[in-house]
């Protein structure tokens, strides 16, 4: 049935100690030929290759031609059967002709704008020549590229070059999946970094003629991200180059290959016109992801894709450390659990719901999920709380010492946590090895002085899970005194079973608990509270996470509310006002706070507690509330508004991006009220597309712009990337009741460019974000999705299959839309020649 099992995994039989690859490109025929050095391992056993849409033109064992009788080939791959094969070392040696330019999948070897490019993870090896695809077979490439392009890229270091040629040696023996070659007409922009032992490294961000005005932060980015490793991990590069090369056409954001870093160009091309502060910040978290997987996926690898976490969990954290350090601070965690519950806790309560370390899979690419990305890294952020600073710095070095050079196991990875700290971790494990986001529901007494916390845990049944024993949960704490002084300073609580009990006492008051610090576990916490303690904590909690995180139940708990037809609470409109009046909060810390939660999490937080969300309502609700703060707190936001505009040459520092973050989120409460007027002043004078695109988008969300929607197309048409925001805009923010029909009709545009994963990603992704449009009553926001997926699945499925997630909440509307959800769902399921990737999707996400 085409289902791949973790607990089949089998080493490889055959050492494969190095590969010498030969490409003579050519768009509509390219040549490889691969020489393979492989010793035996285990005798008798068959050598199996991966190949699909290959052409083989020869095949030979030390050097003799081997007849079609010798070997067994059909769609997936090569066979050499044991009976054939030496016991002794042996050279094998292939041709095979590959298409580059038919390739519109965008896995393995193909073509962006001219250029030649590849995509290797999880499994487009395969597409470019017969290889044991997996992880764990490493060995060391030599490559020769034979082409007129004028650039010729591929992993490690340059040994050689010529008219026509260039040849690369990568001295670090690597999976296939890290393999990457590039040619084309690029430029570069060079740098170079002297790593801390002295050594010298070549950089290059390499863009097509024209961008190299754009690259300068992404320079600096890399530069930066390599500094912080060395400091915060004692991790230093190891080649004389590195190498990013920018690419118009990819299916997601980045690609680490070992020393050609391949980009989607919206992930390098910066300059303040045509990026966002965010775009900026983005920008320079995947350079360092990147860079960072050097270390954490590249010298440690995966033994298989089910341990894709083990790589991607422990290079998201890392990434995230790295902002925290060298841009956001405090405000970083807010942004990453924002997100985190958005993706994460969404899919986690959904029919796509999967361990951070699956157990089966019928396509892996489906499952670079926000499961195994951002829970991966929450997971290994409660490793880090446990240990604390030193026990996680020295189950890091044990680790690299270990495993360096190896493809490893999350098994490897908690035995070194376990080693380091003589700890047994095994129920922690349950964190990796099980879906499900826990339940905390927890309540407390106070008498003489002892203050006695309960704490219940419990996770919900997910597909295929019914058994959720008690995890092991980080739980941070601390009480404030009820005049807002700290008088327990953050401790971290341990729970290990379904029900405990912990007791704080001494105290002279009874405190107001600060419960969750910094989000120590990736769980929901239950408290009954008053709206007058969460407003408490919002002005006085000493933890910046939990004092936007109080604000933020405020704003939930009053949308919620007044979805079902409620009025709004006093003491919300209230914080929300000293919040808006406190110039001496930071400015971001001040803007996340005024945003407030968006009608999906509205949906979510109503459907958690029973009830069926209606979409129309959440809207009608938010927007009310929106005008409800900019009535009674006008002034004040006018005044902010005012004062927070930036003057002087744009910088994308965290200082003025967090003064413009608090500029346009009082904008986004005084539009509800001024008709625009502000935001199209805004439009009109802005310098930066920070501030164009954020006054464009709220004129959008009022069911106006059109004038300026159409300024900035005649600007901005020759680009691309910035059309891109602007397809976005009116995906995600055109009022319900128009979206569908604007969608269609953007999409049937003859400059809509489909095939390109940015573009579709702009338009049907920012449809799919516009919750009450994509879920229209009369089902025409599903019907409308369903056809652009299944017109994309024929050319790109990997693309199609992730747009499909989409769909993972139907379940939580009213019966009508879940039949045509439903509709829509067994509508793309039953067409003929459906990808294994959709069609996988599409099964659980029906099932
Ligand atoms: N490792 C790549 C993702 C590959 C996705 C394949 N479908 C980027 C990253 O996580 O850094
Ligand atoms: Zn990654």
């Amino acid at each position: 049935d085409g289902v791949t099992l973790l607990s089949d995994y089998k080493p490889y039989p055959f050492e494969i100690a190095s590969v010498s690859l030969i490409f003579r490109l050519d768009p509509a025929a390219t040549r490889v030929l691969a020489t393979l050095d492989v010793t035996p391992r285990q005798p008798g056993a068959d050598m199996v290759l991966q190949g699909e849409d290959l052409t083989l033109i020869s095949l030979s064992l030390d050097g003799r031609t081997l007849a079609p009788g010798d070997y067994l080939l059909d769609e997936t791959g090569l066979t050499l059967p044991a009976a054939g094969l030496p016991a002794g070392p042996f050279r094998l040696q292939t041709e095979v002709e590959i298409a580059p330019a038919a390739n519109t999948a965008l896995e393995g070897l193909y073509m962006s704008n001219g250029m030649y490019c590849t995509q290797c993870e999880a499994e487009g090896f395969r597409h470019i020549t017969f290889y044991p695809d997996r992880p764990d077979v490493m060995s060391r490439f030599h490559v020769r590229i034979e082409s007129d392009l004028p650039v010729l890229l591929s992993n490690g270091n340059p040994v050689g070059q010529g008219p026509g040629w260039a040849e690369w040696d990568d001295p670090w023996p690597k999976p296939a999946y890290l393999f990457a070659l590039v040619a084309g007409d690029l430029r570069a922009t060079s740098g170079s970094f002297t790593t801390r032992s002295g050594r010298k490294v070549d950089l290059n961000i390499w863009v097509r003629p024209g961008d190299e005005d754009r690259c300068d932060f992404a320079l600096g980015a890399l530069a930066r991200s390599m500094t912080w490793d060395e400091e915060a991990y004692g991790r230093e590069y190891d080649l004389d180059l590195f190498n990013i090369v920018a690419v118009d056409d990819f299916n997601m954001g980045a690609m680490e290959n070992k020393g050609l870093n391949i980009f989607n160009s919206k992930l390098v091309l910066a300059s303040p016109e045509t990026a966002t502060d965010t775009d900026y910040e983005r920008i320079e978290a995947v350079i360092a992801h990147e860079y960072f997987h050097n270390w954490t996926g590249n010298r440690i690898t995966c033994r298989d894709w089910f341990q894709l976490c083990l790589k991607e969990g422990l290079t998201v954290y890392r990434d995230q450390s790295f902002t925290r350090d060298v841009r956001l601070g405090g405000l970083k965690r807010i942004e990453d659990v924002a997100a985190l519950r958005a993706r994460q806790f969404r899919e986690d309560a959904g029919p796509l719901a999967h361990p951070p370390r699956p157990d089966r899979y019928k396509e892996i690419n489906n499952f670079y999920t926000a499961t195994v990305y951002e829970k991966g890294a929450e997971v290994v952020g409660m490793l880090a709380t446990l240990l604390g600073p030193e026990g996680y710095r020295a189950a890091l070095d044990l680790y690299f010492d270990r495993h360096d050079g190896q493809a490893c196991t999350i098994e490897d990875w908690i035995k070194v946590f376990e080693d380091a700290s003589g700890r047994d971790l095994s129920q922690f494990k349950l964190w990796y090895t099980q879906a499900g986001t826990p339940k905390l529901t927890v309540s407390e007494t106070y008498a003489a002085g002892t203050l006695t916390l309960d704490v219940m845990q419990m996770t919900p049944p997910t597909p295929g899970e019914t058994e959720k024993p008690p995890r092991h949960i980080p739980l941070a704490v601390g009480l404030l005194s009820p005049n807002g002084d700290e008088v327990v300073p953050t401790v971290v609580l341990e729970l290990t079973e379904t029900r405990q009990s912990f007791r704080f006492e001494g105290l002279s008051a009874r405190p107001v608990p600060s419960i969750l610090r910094g989000f120590s576990a990736p769980v929901i916490l239950e408290r009954a509270t008053t709206p007058a303690e969460q407003a408490f904590l919002l002005a006085h909690d000493t933890d910046p996470f939990n004092r936007w995180e109080a604000g933020r139940t405020l704003a939930r708990q009053t949308l919620m509310a007044m979805a079902r037809g409620e009025g709004a609470q006093l003491d919300y409109l209230d914080a929300v006002g000293r919040l808006i009046a406190d110039d001496e909060a930071d400015p971001g810390f001040r803007a996340a706070c005024l945003r407030l939660p968006g009608e999906d999490e509205i949906a979510a937080a109503l459907f958690a507690r029973g009830d069926t969300p209606d979409p129309e309502a959440i809207r009608v609700a938010r927007r009310k509330l929106m005008k409800m703060l900019a009535t009674r707190h006008g002034a004040a936001l006018s005044r902010v508004y005012d004062s927070c505009a930036v003057a002087g040459p744009y910088s994308p520092d965290a200082g003025p991006a967090g003064r413009r973050a608090l500029r346009l989120a009082t904008l986004a409460l005084l539009t509800t009220e001024d008709g625009g007027a502000r935001a199209a002043a805004l439009f009109a004078e802005a310098t930066n597309m920070t501030e164009s695109i954020g006054a464009l988008n709220l004129l959008v969300a009022e069911g106006k712009g059109q004038g300026q929607l159409a300024g900035f197309a005649a600007r901005w048409a020759a680009d691309p990337l910035v059309m891109d925001k602007w397809r976005m805009a009116q995906g995600a923010l055109t009022p319900p009741e128009d979206a569908a029909e604007t969608v269609a009709r953007l999409a049937a545009a003859p400059e809509f460019d489909w095939k390109n994963p940015n573009r579709f990603r702009s338009l049907l992704g920012g449809f799919a974000a516009n919750h009450a449009g994509f879920h229209r009553a009369d089902g025409a926001g599903y019907a409308l999705y369903a056809d652009w997926l299944l017109r994309l699945d024929p050319l790109n499925p990997q693309t199609a299959a992730r747009m499909s997630t989409a769909f993972e909440t139907w379940r939580r509307y009213d019966a009508p839309r879940q039949a045509h959800a439903k509709a829509a769902l067994a509508r793309i399921a039953a067409t003929p020649g459906l990808s294994r990737d959709l069609g996988e999707m599409v099964g659980r996400l029906a099932g």
